[in-house]
């Protein structure tokens, strides 16, 4: 942690924006065609967020329809634990009924979303879960109850109750809303770990009640995450969780590779400059919270380099 401390501080922010921007030039890890076809380019809530062929989560099919098991999702591989985690989009009307099968499929039992619904008049991801308390919604074969909701200031959590009729099954699924999260931009430091820790709370609660298909998996079922794109936010909080993993593991983060890696699953992840820079803020915040390091001196981290560009 200290190494990493050291290296923010001689970056300083421009130099970690200007290794962002070397990420961002390279080439996307795979090709974008099955959601380029044209019966799911609709599902697409951006045209321009694709999602990457090998590491989509493919639904099962209907027979006779191309596009159903199509949704914008990836699997993403999180700290020594393969999938992880699935980074989506915020779910569109006509893929209510499609997030939910992959909710199901999966067998998640959180969903993380750091995304309002809508933000500056703007709609950035559908209503797909009934939102009042005791409020029921049907997505095609799929009821879901509204159990309760606790309101925090930077985030609400929701329980819901998911029954599928085609198997006659029901399951319980907690919903984790951050909602102090600007699109393009980054979220209040304190407010994103308190609400990093309850999701991992309630990641390991809902696993230590599932059946036995899940032991040998100590961690659980991909936790489902996404904001209106699902790679800005999403990518962020994904690198953070995976940060903060490796950070009790071994001590040490490595949140460039980090990034690079969960690009190669879910392209485009992390969208602005300030979210990467947000990542080492928000590891080192969290040192600090935790007494692994004292304060850091951020006097000089935002001056842009004195003596070399400047006029
Ligand atoms: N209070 C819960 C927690 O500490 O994790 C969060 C939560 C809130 C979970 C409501 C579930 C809820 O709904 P219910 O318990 O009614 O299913
Ligand atoms: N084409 C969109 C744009 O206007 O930039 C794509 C986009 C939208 C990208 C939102 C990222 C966004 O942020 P997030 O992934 O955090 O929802």
């Amino acid at each position: 942690i200290d190494d990493l401390v050291k290296r923010v501080q001689q970056m300083r922010k421009k130099g970690l924006m200007e290794e962002y921007a070397q990420i961002k030039r390279e080439q996307p890890a795979g090709t974008f065609q099955i959601s380029k076809a044209k019966y799911n380019l609709p599902k697409n809530r951006y045209s321009d967020v694709l999602c990457l062929d090998h590491s989509r989560v493919s639904l099962p099919s209907v027979s006779g329809d191309p596009s159903s098991d199509y949704i914008n999702a990836n699997f993403v591989d999180g700290y020594r634990q393969k999938n992880a985690y699935i980074s989506t989009q915020g779910p569109l009307p006509k893929t209510f009924g499609d997030f939910w099968r992959m909710v199901w499929e999966v067998q998640s039992v959180v969903i993380v979303m750091t995304t309002k619904t809508m933000e500056r008049g703007r709609v950035k991801c559908g209503q797909y879960w009934p939102e009042g308390e005791e409020s029921e919604a049907q997505y095609d074969e799929f009821n879901v109850i509204n159990t309760g909701i606790e309101q925090n200031r930077d985030y609400t959590i929701t329980g819901l109750l998911l029954h599928n009729s085609k198997v006659g099954l029901s399951r319980q699924v907690t919903h984790l809303q951050f909602t102090s999260w600007p699109d393009y931009g980054i979220p209040p430091a304190t407010g994103f770990l308190d609400f990093l820790f309850r999701v991992r709370a309630c990641q390991a609660d809902a696993t230590k009640m599932l059946c036995d298909s899940w032991r040998g998996h100590p961690n659980g079922p991909p936790m489902v995450v996404h904001c209106s794109a699902g790679i800005g936010r999403t990518g962020t909080f994904i690198t953070i969780d995976i940060s903060l993993h490796r950070l009790g593991d071994i001590g040490t983060v490595n949140i460039y590779e980090t990034v690079r890696r969960i690009r190669s699953q879910r392209a485009f992840s992390i969208q602005m400059p300030d979210q990467y820079v947000f990542c080492h803020l928000g590891v080192i915040d969290y040192a600090v919270k935790n007494g692994l390091i004292s304060d850091v001196n951020w006097a000089s981290f935002e001056d842009s380099e004195s003596d070399s560009d400047e006029i």
